[in-house]
């Protein structure tokens, strides 16, 4: 069958061409996801991503990264710091341990003894972020969590094309379908905070009889829905790829309801998914996501179909 790659947001299209190199010369699923992936991680230009990714609360740059295959092999880390690759080293967790999750101190530990590197992932304009938004209002204890909508008015994350987790799924020739997931999570977010993005279930998931998602946004409420895992539940079920994913746009929008104690802001989540016929789809809460597909030798960026009009949600509330 045809190779098909799809992943989140603009920097997703040069993530897109790595992997597919590998798709078209017979390489496997895996093995594309990783190399995918790792372009965003080692551009600076990303700002949610491995180096130059914003830091937390304290200016501390922690990454979070997973992946996983068709035979449900998983590997993740979780609050990495100084690793310019986690994914790859999530690939090693998941080929070399029996374990499926290294975390903190143990996830650099094992790094180091696996032959990477320590670097510094701040590069000069993450930090003069950093300072910006230290001395900010908003870096007020009880503004911590920074909110999405917020930042997409004052053309920041949102707006400028530096934005967000790079989520991917591929299959192959051979109809074997990864994914992998990477991220600085939240800029400024507390230290220890911990997204969607190594979540096997709600950053992403595979399941090799029917197909992979991936998410990204607000890891959080990513999380409460168990998104990743519930679309390919649902794909099992007879929805399309983007029908799984709309399903479960409202599922985090319900839950979101159902338990926010702060009404007066929207937030984002956005999801892509691929089924092991090839077929895909991606879709968001509101406007804004974008994702790259390369399929029969091209390589589009897509605006996603959303389910929440801003203006009317924020009278709404
Ligand atoms: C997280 N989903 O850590 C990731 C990051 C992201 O908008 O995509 N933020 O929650």
């Amino acid at each position: 069958m045809k190779p098909v790659v799809i992943s989140t947001w603009k920097h997703g299209v040069d993530a897109n061409k790595a992997a597919y190199d590998i798709l078209k010369n017979g390489g496997n699923s895996l093995d594309a996801v990783e190399s995918g992936v790792k372009i965003a991680e080692d551009d600076p230009e990303v700002l949610s991503v491995g180096y130059g990714g914003l830091p937390d609360a304290d200016g501390r740059v922690t990454l979070d990264a997973a992946i996983m295959d068709w035979k449900a092999r998983v590997g993740s880390v979780i609050c990495v710091e100084n690793i310019k690759n986690p994914i790859s080293l999530a690939r090693l967790i998941l080929e070399n341990t029996e374990h499926m999750v290294l975390a903190g101190d143990g996830a650099y530990d094992y790094a180091l003894k696996n032959g990477f590197k320590p670097e510094s992932l701040m590069t000069e304009n993450s930090l003069k972020r950093y300072k910006e938004w230290k001395a900010s209002d908003s870096s007020k204890p009880e503004e911590i969590h920074t909110d999405d909508f917020v930042l997409a008015k004052k053309k920041d994350i949102n707006a400028d094309g530096n934005h967000d987790t790079i989520g991917m799924v591929a299959v192959d020739k051979s109809g074997k379908v990864s994914a992998s997931c990477t991220t600085s999570g939240m800029a400024w977010k507390l230290h220890g905070r911990v997204g969607d993005s190594p979540i096997v279930g709600a950053g992403l998931y595979v399941d090799g009889e029917v197909g992979g998602a991936a998410s990204t946004g607000r890891g959080e409420e990513c999380i409460r829905a168990c998104g990743s895992f519930l679309i390919v539940e649902m794909m099992r079920m007879g929805l399309s790829p983007k029908e799984a994913c709309r399903a479960a746009v409202e599922r985090v929008v319900k839950l979101n309801l159902l338990s926010s104690k702060n009404r007066d802001h929207l937030f984002q989540v956005g999801f892509i998914a691929l089924n092991n016929k090839g077929e895909y789809g991606a879709f968001s809460v509101r406007s804004g996501f974008q994702y790259a597909v390369y399929s029969g030798g091209k390589n589009i960026l897509y605006d996603s179909e959303y389910l929440i009009d801003e203006e009317y949600i924020i009278e709404d509330l």
